[in-house]
């Protein structure tokens, strides 16, 4: 006859269990953010004092993969930050790469990947004779995964305070090098001053 049910748990992250003293334990699975395994062992004991034991192993799947609801795949987060805390909107690196933007990108958001400063190609410190002139530039470095565009601005003055006119999300072109084409007529016999800079993010304008 026998004489007693213990149930404990000898693998996977602690779950309070119910009825151990019985033959049907039970347990609640927990959240988890990933495939998570549970052991258990299941000793009894007869009357004349003879006891054998068996083993149960349960595995927890995350239906979810982002509980936390913020676009980013938990397992992602806690592989990267350790945490699920991070909400997607910081940018753990600085990078202008937000948490968010790296998840979908694929690229690393503790490793700062970019963009550099771009360089200017033309026109630099020249005459133009177009009123409309094309502003061209080198493309910033970047993890190929960064989806960079850039925003040009011209100014009447070299303290760039008078903005003249600017653009704020030019696609990078595929080149090596990005190119505006100024969108509103310059003065004759005028010098003006222009800069860009990149930005990581989606495109909204195309140039
Ligand atoms: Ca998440
Ligand atoms: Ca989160
Ligand atoms: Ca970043
Ligand atoms: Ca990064």
């Amino acid at each position: 006859m026998l004489e007693s049910y213990t149930w404990e748990q000898i693998e996977g992250p602690s779950v309070p269990l119910s009825n151990t003293n019985t033959i049907t334990a039970g347990f609640t699975a927990p959240a988890v953010y990933q495939q998570t395994t549970y052991g258990f062992r299941l000793t009894v004991v007869d009357d004349e004092g003879g006891s054998t034991s068996d083993e149960i192993r349960i595995t927890v799947i995350s239906v979810n993969p982002d509980d936390d609801g913020d676009g980013m795949d938990d397992l992602w987060e806690i592989t990267n930050f350790g945490t699920l805390d991070r909400n997607g909107s910081g940018d753990a690196d600085g990078d202008g790469a937000t948490d968010l933007m790296e998840f979908e990108f694929g690229t690393d958001p503790n490793v700062p990947q970019g963009p550099s400063e771009p360089s200017i190609v033309s026109p630099d410190d020249i005459e133009v004779t177009q009123f409309q002139p094309q502003l061209v530039i080198t493309n910033a470095d970047h993890h190929l995964s960064f989806e960079v565009n850039y925003q040009f601005e011209v100014y009447s003055d070299p303290e760039m305070t008078q903005l003249v006119t600017r653009v704020d999300a030019v696609a990078e072109g595929t080149d090596g090098t990005t190119s505006w084409t100024v969108d509103t007529p310059l003065s004759e016999n005028t010098s003006y001053y222009w800069r860009v800079r990149p930005m990581v993010g989606s495109c909204s304008v195309s140039g």
